[in-house]
């Protein structure tokens, strides 16, 4: 074990701050103060930097040529899948399969492991919390095979009602999809007992680890999942790229999700053999730089260290909390106890929209709508929220711009 790193200080803070050419960005004479983290992070110079110099001296398909150049490319690209493999602790490295990010890596699994073993009748399980990108692939599967949807209830704070979980899995339940972190309550489930209860009735569970993977130490092992979705741009990494993680041995039996090139063994007209793991499921010529920036991502991530990360946003989110507390009329939507940075509210004032004009005139970026996650809207009663979510290049000086930001939008529509 490597011994445990001091917390990260403020100085600490400043200097990876400046890791990141946007966060100088000006708005109003100051930095533009950046916390729409959850949509997606902001970029170190490393990544940057890692992409362009694929583009500059490495740029070649992969598995494909047998010159220098593809060579190269190709070691860089089967290199970040071992950085993947090591950052999620995943057993074996084919298991890891580069998507274009978690909606892909749920569609992928919805359309194979779905296709082949849902039937008229069977159901699937998911939450009251989940991201479309966890509701309609499942929903699509169900139409088309006519399986049910069922639904896991949250209590008021926004927390999975763990009692009716178990009721709810039937002999007829396939798969239990859950999401680790909620974007729009920041609630953390308690994924690793949801896995345990599934599996004693011997149900496969996925994890949509879009919110979890930049902000928590991620143990595939630990969790005992038997797939692992999530994208490359909100851990620093780049647009289009993502990651299934599944065990081996139900990758193996899932038919291949697209066709083309680098998923066959061998073509003819009459019959077709397919790659091995991973290549099965990723057809086509991927986005190369983008699993090379991603792997540059896992780099600066390791360089800090996501126990240092977890526990320096910890604090953060309960600073944040506690200074949209402290505005008349926020009501937070979503209170759980386990909670993430994503902070959610509501104001007395001002519709979710209206406060997210008003904070971008004053420099301060976050997200208003329903986050893709209109279930959990109804389930509140709200037709949107305005959400500041966090990443570690945040600090409570972001926290108290968004806490004055929010007294204008008061002053503004009182
Ligand atoms: N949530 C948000 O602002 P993609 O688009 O495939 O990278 O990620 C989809 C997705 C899946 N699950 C969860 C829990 C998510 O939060 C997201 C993306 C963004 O909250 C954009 S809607």
């Amino acid at each position: 074990m490597p011994p445990r790193r001091p917390p990260l200080t403020t100085a600490d803070i400043a200097r990876i701050r400046d890791d990141f050419p946007v966060l100088h960005v000006r708005r109003g004479g100051k930095d533009l103060v950046y916390l729409d983290n959850a949509a997606t992070s902001q970029k170190p110079r490393l990544v940057i930097d890692t992409e362009r110099h694929y583009y500059e001296a490495q740029n070649a398909n992969v598995h494909r040529g047998m010159h220098y150049l593809s060579e190269i490319a190709t070691n860089a690209y089967e290199e970040a899948r071992k950085k993947v493999q090591r950052f999620i602790n995943a057993p074996l490295t084919c298991e890891v399969i580069f998507t274009r990010g978690t909606t892909e890596s749920i569609n992928l699994v919805a359309q194979t492991f779905g296709r082949q073993n849902l039937h008229e009748g069977d159901e699937v399980l998911i939450s009251a919390m989940e991201h479309h990108s966890n509701i309609v692939p499942w929903q699509m599967l169900c139409e088309s095979c006519g399986a049910k949807l069922k639904v896991i209830p949250i209590n008021e704070r926004g927390e999975l009602k763990m009692d009716e979980f178990e009721k709810l899995i039937s002999p007829r339940t396939k798969i239990v999809s859950v999401v680790h972190v909620s974007n729009a309550l920041g609630t953390i489930n308690t994924v690793k007992e949801i896995c345990a209860i599934a599996h004693k009735h011997g149900v496969p569970v996925l994890v949509d680890g879009a919110q979890a993977v930049p902000h928590l130490p991620i143990d595939v092992q630990d969790i005992g999942c038997d797939f692992y979705a999530f994208s490359g741009h909100k851990m620093c990494g780049p647009t289009g790229i993502g990651v299934l993680f599944g065990r081996a041995e139900r990758l193996n039996l899932m038919p291949p999700f697209m066709g083309g090139g680098d998923m066959i063994l061998s073509v003819t007209f009459e019959k077709t053999t397919y790659n091995g793991l991973p290549y099965k499921f990723e057809a086509g010529t991927p986005n190369i730089a983008g699993v090379i920036a991603l792997g540059a991502a896992i780099d600066y991530l390791d360089g800090i260290g996501m126990d240092r990360i977890a526990a320096y946003e910890h604090d953060l989110t309960q600073y944040g909390t506690q200074v949209l507390q402290s505005i008349e009329g926020v009501k937070m939507i979503g209170t759980a106890r386990e909670k993430a940075g994503a902070l959610s509210f509501v104001m007395e004032s001002a519709h979710a929209h209206d406060i997210g004009q008003l904070l971008s005139d004053q420099g301060v970026a976050i997200r208003a709508g329903h986050h893709c996650a209109q279930p959990v809207m109804q389930c509140f009663g709200v037709p949107a929220t305005a959400r500041a979510s966090l990443a570690f290049y945040n600090t409570k000086e972001d926290l108290d711009a968004l806490g004055a930001a929010l007294r204008k939008v008061n002053e503004v529509f009182a």
